[in-house]
Parts: C-alpha cells; structure tokens; sequence
C-alpha cells in the first residue's frame, strides 16, 4: 500500500550534522521526498503537534527542546511508509533502540531522540495537515 509519512529530523540531530545521513537512510527504503523544509517553530506550535502530550510530565523539556533550534520537517511517500520509517527510527528511547536504528545511532535520550514519525495514518494525515497545509 502506498501511503504518506510525516517524519521531522530533529533539532540535536541536525545540530549534530546527521541530517544528510538520516535522510540517506530513508531514501535507502525506497521512499520518496514529497515535501521538506528547514524550520524552527514556536512553542505554540509545538503544543499543536504534541496534544496528546501537553500534560504529561515530560513535556516541558520536550516543548523546550522542541523550540531550541533548526529542524527538518518532511512528507516521505512509498510502500508501507509508516511503518517502514517507525522501524528504521527505532524505540523511542534510544537506550533501547534496536542496533542500527536511528535513533541507536544518533539519539541521545529523553527528548533528544533524532526524529519523529507518524505512528498511524490518521496521525499522518493530522501532522502533514499541521506542518504542509498546502500538500
Ligand atoms: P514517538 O511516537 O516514538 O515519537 O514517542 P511518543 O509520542 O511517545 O513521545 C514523543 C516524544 O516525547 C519522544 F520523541 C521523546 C519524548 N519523550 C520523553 O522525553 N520522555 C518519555 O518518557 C516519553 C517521550
């Protein structure tokens, strides 16, 4: 099935100069750039692409962390895209990512974890809606 993904690398990986790769990696599953950007957001955009995590306890540092520099948000588009990208970034927690994920390689813990990606197709379609409303 063909289907869209909302991924972002995120600020400590593209601070770290692990962009390049990380998308190396994503176009190495045979998927295909839709849509990418260089963006730094607000908090309050933050709050809109993390509701469902506004209250937990952990969210200060991630909203704080989310809003602390460049990151790279984008639309990849292929065969099972959800879940192809969901296992290459690995757990997330990135002391228990699986050897060779993404986040095993270049997460740190805690927020800094390399990248996101929609966990499901109705995630997706609300995250590309939030970050590229013209797709
Ligand atoms: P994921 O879908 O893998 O991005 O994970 P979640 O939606 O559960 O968490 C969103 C982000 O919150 C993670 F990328 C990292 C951060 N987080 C923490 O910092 N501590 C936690 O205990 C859980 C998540």
């Amino acid at each position: 099935m063909t289907e869209r993904t909302f991924v972002i690398i995120k600020p400590d990986a593209v601070e770290a100069g692990h962009a390049g790769e990380i998308l190396a990696r994503y176009e190495g599953l045979g998927l295909r750039l839709e849509a990418l950007d260089l963006r730094t957001i607000t908090g309050e955009f933050s709050d809109l692409h993390y509701a469902e995590h506004l209250e937990r306890d952990f969210y200060p540092a991630l909203r704080q962390f989310m809003t602390s520099g460049p990151m790279i948000p984008m639309v990849l588009t292929g065969e099972n895209a959800i879940a192809q990208v969901r296992a290459l970034n690995g757990a997330t927690d990135p002391t228990k990512a699986d050897a060779g994920t993404i986040r095993a390689d270049f997460g740190e813990g805690g927020p800094r974890n390399a990248v996101h990606a929609s966990d499901s197709p109705e995630s997706a379609a609300a995250e590309i809606a939030l970050w590229f409303p013209a797709l």
